[in-house]
């Protein structure tokens, strides 16, 4: 059935009038916005009740994907793209008066993530519903999203993101599935007539959670998964018991905000309650669901898998523990082996500081039961191992420990798989920082390198390479991206090339009319494109980027007359509000930029740009407009990356280091088509192990670097005072965590290189393209195969769920 403009303009007009009772033509473009939301809720609600129907029907196993954050960036064109009526709608629009990117753009981009971690998730939900596997998302409803990012005087301000103000069209409110979840209180055990143990509550707190469902649509195969995000809410019949704002404000908190740290852990009992909160509202929910399909329970881990993204959602693991055991009268190793066979937790992170931990009497407190069977885990871990490795070995890998619950240790011990997020990552779990565990469950520890949707990042936000892609190869990577390979054997097509260079020209105008219009400030869209878009973190090293920015403008201070690559520096990065270093690196490159792009010695041969409140969104503008990709992290300390593999497959070259996934980027682009530079893990660990690493002498014997780092201090760059010192400080007498000036001279060197190959266009869009063409491995829909196969154990359900179509 193929929809017409004249039906979507009679269907959007009806649904327009139905919600507004208003004439069409005065409508604002967030009321338009509104109503084509609700236009395709309807559109596709067959979909969705089909794709469930088929679901129930053939009691397939489904995956729920457990994750704190989710980050889908806004929804209204890739809903449209993926039920395969953008084009329609928007020459529907058209007829109608009315301008599709300016209604798009009244969406807000709802930040519910903070980063890669909370993108990927989303990228996962894409690729799970456009393979037709049965898998649903389960997180917390934030009522405000991360914070909005402002700059004053060079300095990072957080404001509220109150992304619910204007409502959300894509949302469904169901209250008929809300569940309880009981905090707090005591849980005494007795034993019932069975003569089991059972807890006994008393003086709980019962906090309600009520899931919004939102429909994710796979791409043009009429499947409608289910993204399920709980809020708190007071339940109706004990509202009697809150007696001031404040009591009732507690209970609202719980989902009110989204914690801002990303790779850092955050030590608040709040966030263990969030934690708690939407792992047993969810866990509920699935074995209320399963109870529906009458079967034992044995057979739980053959329709079931949970997943748990990164420690957050770990406490799935007790919870089911403890449904099994007081709710259905399981025996502890009953119990045990479903709950093993069902869970699988990926790892993000091997940064010490984002190892989640909580202090015993915390969690005894928030959550007693939980911290019973917590207990009882610990204690048979313990027995089972003893016997077979050194007591050295196994009260390593304890759960609890020096009186706090160790996060990933309950998630490795209660889960089947155990999964890094690139190659290099995992090795370095298996044989560094997860050693001990290695060694009791090799058969638990596996890669799924990471990836994402090349709908939303090439298909969505480069329309003209696509365009381009299309014309070349067909269209049938949009389906299967390893397709895009076939894009290799225009690599010395001149056409091609000019063509691929005209659409980089034109995405990076439309980058420079963004920066020209919401910062002021005037680019030569000619210039090389160089891009950094991350959260700001020092083991990310803006601070290098920074570094080599500066040697540039001493060059040019030095001799005005120099002839050198004219260059756009992008940085776009949030830092978390307690993160005192990273929030005055922000300060240091806005300082930076504006001495930069203010000097007349300077003009166009640098500019330094730095977003505020870089996003989802953002990056869709910014990443097409890319050249050169930054991924400079130090070896070993990135787990994967994911904006490496977007700004790959929109044609930009990497100047990279060996770290997380572009590894694997040089493996499939080669060695020439990429920029390394710098130490690998191996070298940094080795200079761990010897102590050997001093920045003081490299500061002290190399007059080049020297001299940039005393801008830090001498008063080169005005009014940076105290973050100079600070920074200065860091590199210099602390020695230099991160190894910045140890790669220094590499790595310039390596921007030496990427100047000269710019000077000759060919070359360069040559390797633009095969880029391109490299990264159909990274499409987030083989990875989501890999996880389906080898942990879920999940088939598509494409047939089953296409029956339904007439
Ligand atoms: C991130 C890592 O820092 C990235 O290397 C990785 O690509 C993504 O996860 C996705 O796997 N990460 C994050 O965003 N937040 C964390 N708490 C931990 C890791």
């Amino acid at each position: 059935m193929v929809l017409t403009t004249k039906e979507f303009r009679e269907d959007f007009s009806k649904t327009f009038e139905g919600l507004y009772a208003f004439d069409l033509s005065e409508a604002s473009p967030i009321q338009y916005y509104t109503a084509l939301g609700n236009y395709l809720k309807v559109y596709s609600a067959d979909n969705w009740s089909h794709t469930n129907q088929a679901y129930l029907e053939h009691q397939v196993k489904q995956v729920y994907y457990f994750s704190m954050e989710f980050l889908p960036g806004r929804m209204l064109k890739s809903n449209l793209l993926n039920l395969g009526i953008l084009d329609t709608v928007r020459d529907g629009l058209r007829e109608m008066g009315l301008d599709f990117e300016v209604i798009a753009r009244a969406e807000v981009d709802p930040a519910l993530g903070n980063g890669g971690l909370g993108r990927l998730a989303s990228c996962f939900m894409d690729s799970i519903a456009s393979l037709g596997i049965p898998g649903n998302g389960n997180g917390i409803r934030y009522r405000y999203g991360l914070f909005q990012q402002k700059f004053v005087d060079g300095y990072q301000v957080e404001l509220p993101e109150n992304w619910l103000r204007d409502g959300n069209v894509w949302e469904v409110r169901k209250e008929n599935k809300a569940v309880m979840v009981r905090f707090g209180g005591q849980a005494i055990l007795s034993e019932d007539p069975d003569g089991r143990l059972k807890p006994i509550y008393s003086q709980t707190q019962n906090i309600l959670a009520v899931p919004y469902d939102t429909g994710m649509i796979g791409y043009q195969n009429e499947v409608v998964n289910n993204l399920r995000l709980w809020s708190a809410e007071i339940p109706p019949e004990e509202e009697i018991h809150y007696h001031t704002i404040a009591d009732r404000e507690k209970v609202n908190q719980i989902t009110e905000v989204l914690y801002p740290d990303d790779s850092n852990y955050e030590g608040q009992i709040l966030r263990l309650r969030q934690e708690y909160f939407f792992t047993s509202a969810g866990v509920q929910s699935i074995v209320r669901y399963y109870k529906q399909m009458v079967l034992t329970w044995q057979h739980f881990p053959d329709k079931v898998a949970i997943h748990i993204n990164d420690t957050h959602p770990a406490l799935c693991i007790p919870e089911l523990m403890r449904i099994l055991l007081d709710e259905e009268g399981l025996s502890w190793e009953q119990a045990w082996e479903i709950t093993q066979k069902t869970m699988s937790y990926t790892n993000h992170t091997i940064l010490q500081e984002a190892m989640e931990k909580w202090p015993v009497r915390m969690v005894q407190e928030l959550v007693p039961r939980i911290y019973q069977i917590i207990e009882e885990i610990n204690q048979r871990h313990i027995d089972k191992k003893l016997p077979l490795y050194t007591p050295e070995l196994t009260y390593r890998t304890t759960i609890i420990a020096d009186g706090n619950v160790k996060m990933a240790h309950l998630a490795i011990i209660g889960s089947h798989s155990v999964n890094g997020v690139a190659k290099l990552h995992t090795e370095i779990l298996m044989h560094e920082v997860l050693r001990d565990f290695y060694q009791m469950y090799p058969a638990k520890f596996n890669n799924k390198t990471n990836g994402i949707t090349q709908r939303r990042w090439l298909h969505l936000a480069n329309e003209g390479l696509t365009k381009l892609i299309d014309n070349k190869i067909g269209t049938a990577w949009k389906t299967n991206p390893s397709e895009l390979k076939l894009f290799k054997s225009f690599a010395n097509n001149e056409d091609t090339l000019a063509q691929l260079a005209e659409i980089k020209l034109e995405n990076k105008k439309q980058f420079a009319a963004y920066a020209e219009k919401e910062m002021g400030i005037e680019l030569d869209p000619t210039a090389l494109f160089d891009v950094q878009i991350k959260r700001l973190h020092a083991y990310k090293r803006q601070l290098l980027n920074a570094l080599h920015i500066l040697d540039r403008y001493l060059k040019i201070k030095d001799d005005p007359d120099l002839d050198i690559q004219p260059r756009v520096f992008i940085f776009g990065a949030k830092a978390a509000p307690s993160y005192v270093y990273a929030k005055q690196i922000i300060k240091l490159i806005n300082t930076i930029a504006d001495m930069v792009n203010n000097d007349p010695a300077i003009g166009n041969k640098i500019k330094v740009v730095f977003v505020e409140n870089y996003g989802v969104s953002l990056a869709e503008l910014i990443i097409p407009a890319a050249e050169v990709s930054e991924q400079i992290s130090l070896a070993g300390k990135e787990a994967s990356g994911t904006s490496n593999m977007k700004l790959m497959l929109n044609g930009a070259l990497t100047v990279a280091t060996l770290d997380g996934a572009n590894v694997e980027i040089r493996d499939f682009v080669g060695e020439d088509n990429i920029f390394l530079f710098g130490l690998n893990d191996q070298e940094v660990y080795a200079f761990y192990e010897n102590g050997t690493y001093h920045s003081r002498d490299i500061y002290d014997s190399n007059p080049r670097l020297q001299r940039v780092l005393n801008t830090f201090i001498d008063g080169t760059i005005p009014g940076i005072e105290t973050e100079g010192r600070v920074i200065f400080d860091s590199l210099v007498q602390y020695n230099d965590e991160y190894f910045v000036l140890k790669d220094f001279e590499s790595y310039v060197e390596v921007q030496e290189k990427v100047d000269q190959l710019y000077q000759d266009p060919m070359a360069w869009n040559q390797k633009s393209l095969l880029n391109i063409a490299s990264s159909g491995p990274f499409s987030a829909d083989f990875t989501i195969k890999r996880y389906a196969e080898e942990i879920w154990k999940t088939d598509s359900q494409l047939p089953a769920i296409q029956q339904y179509i007439h």
